[in-house]
């Protein structure tokens, strides 16, 4: 599965109904007031995050979107009907710009979000509006305005819950395997993972985690050593790190304490905030440890490493010790979940950009039609 996602669309909102300029006309009344209604709106288009989705493929099909047109106004005082809006329905962690002015419009990072992307025009006024103590026949009408229209570059970020860090061959992908239906490639060399791969961790019916398993880092990734480090971007969005760590690594000179050290330096050069996360310690392949040897080994790794926080035993290849693991991660994750959700609902609402510009009500000198200038069905 390809981690990043991306899609040029171009949406058009629909245009505004024109206003009506039109006469009363009834039998005993010889001259009617004007009676024109107004245009309707066009319609908008919207995106929403919808939590079903998880790819943007639908956008490489289909590219043009389109809201429909509001209805002009008719004699007899007649509105015109709005136009009906577009609702694009997108995957959460959809990331939209606009690709001619390069701002950012929206970032659809909770399921339901809805934010407007191109706004309708509004629908002209008819010639009732214009009536007067001194004009009491108006002839002027105004036309609809014209709807938004947006070139827009759509970009996906799958939201992962959990990040896996470690050196290459540590048994990242090994693990996803053991825990998720995702199946990355697993090999006994080193890069193996050339991109990143997400699995679902499904540990009750109705709950489950995201993982995302990236390729290994090595000593001096920050400077570009291995596959560099760039690929730590994925995790940022992420809640924990586990910091998988090969406990018996194939060549027997490889001190897995050197090597745990390397990846945390790695990460404090890459970014504060990723090397401030809750990052748990996972201590992988103990199946190929002694029975014997193995709570030593374990025990001079911790004190030597000296690890503040949660420490897990396991065997990736064996699923030893991965039940309890996903346990705890899923505890983690509800709970951090949950003060995501009550910090969002103590966070000011409608600070959406997009949703709160400025109606356009105003209408140009040059919007103004006479009735003189054109064929009209008046009296
Ligand atoms: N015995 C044993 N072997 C393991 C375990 N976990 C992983 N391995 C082996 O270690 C090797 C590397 O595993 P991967 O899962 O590909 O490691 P990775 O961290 O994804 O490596 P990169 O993608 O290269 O960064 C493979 O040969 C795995 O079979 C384990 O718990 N026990
Ligand atoms: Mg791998």
């Amino acid at each position: 599965m390809k981690f990043f996602d991306e899609a040029r669309i171009e949406v058009v909102a629909g245009d505004g109904g024109n206003g009506m300029a039109s006469f009363r006309r009834e039998k005993f009344i010889p001259k009617g007031g004007p009676d024109g209604g107004d245009g309707g709106r066009g319609g908008s288009v919207y995106a929403v995050a919808d939590r079903n989705l998880n790819t943007l493929i639908d956008f490489r099909y289909t590219r043009r979107f389109r809201a429909e047109r509001g209805e002009n106004g008719g004699s007899k005082d007649r509105y015109g009907k709005g136009g009906e809006d577009k609702v694009l329905r997108m995957p959460v962690g959809t990331i939209i710009r606009d690709e001619d002015s390069a701002e950012l419009v929206a970032d659809l990072d909770q399921d339901g979000k809805r934010v407007l992307i191109a706004r309708g025009g509004r629908g002209g006024l008819g010639n009732l509006h214009f009536k007067s103590s001194v004009n009491r026949a108006p002839r002027k009408r105004t036309m609809g305005k014209e709807g938004e229209r947006r070139n827009l570059q759509l970009e996906l970020k799958v939201l992962a819950d959990v990040g896996l860090l470690g050196m290459p061959n540590a048994g990242k992908s090994t693990f996803i395997r053991a825990v998720s239906a995702a199946r990355p490639k697993v090999a006994d060399y080193p890069f193996t993972t050339l991109q990143p791969n997400l699995g679902v961790v499904r540990t009750r019916e109705e709950k489950s985690f995201v993982v995302a398993d990236i390729p290994g880092l090595i000593e001096g990734a920050a400077d570009g050593a291995g596959l560099g480090h760039r690929f730590l971007r994925h995790l940022a969005r992420t809640n924990l790190l586990l910091h998988l760590v090969d406990m018996a690594p194939f060549d027997p000179a490889t001190d897995p304490v050197h090597e745990a050290r390397a990846i945390i330096e790695e990460l404090r050069k890459y970014d504060e905030s990723l090397f401030g996360k809750p990052r748990w310690l996972v201590l992988n392949k103990l199946d190929l440890i002694d029975d014997s040897e193995r709570d030593a080994r374990v025990e001079a790794f911790l004190e030597a490493f000296g690890h503040q926080g949660p420490t897990f035993r396991i065997s990736a290849l064996t699923g030893d010790g991965c039940g309890a693991l996903c346990e705890a991660i899923q505890l983690h994750v509800d709970t951090a979940r949950e003060q995501q959700r009550l910090e969002q609902d103590q966070a000011p609402q409608g600070a959406e950009g997009a949703d709160d510009r400025e109606d356009d009500d105003d209408f140009d000198d040059d919007d103004w039609v006479d009735m003189d200038d054109e064929e009209t069905d008046t009296p």
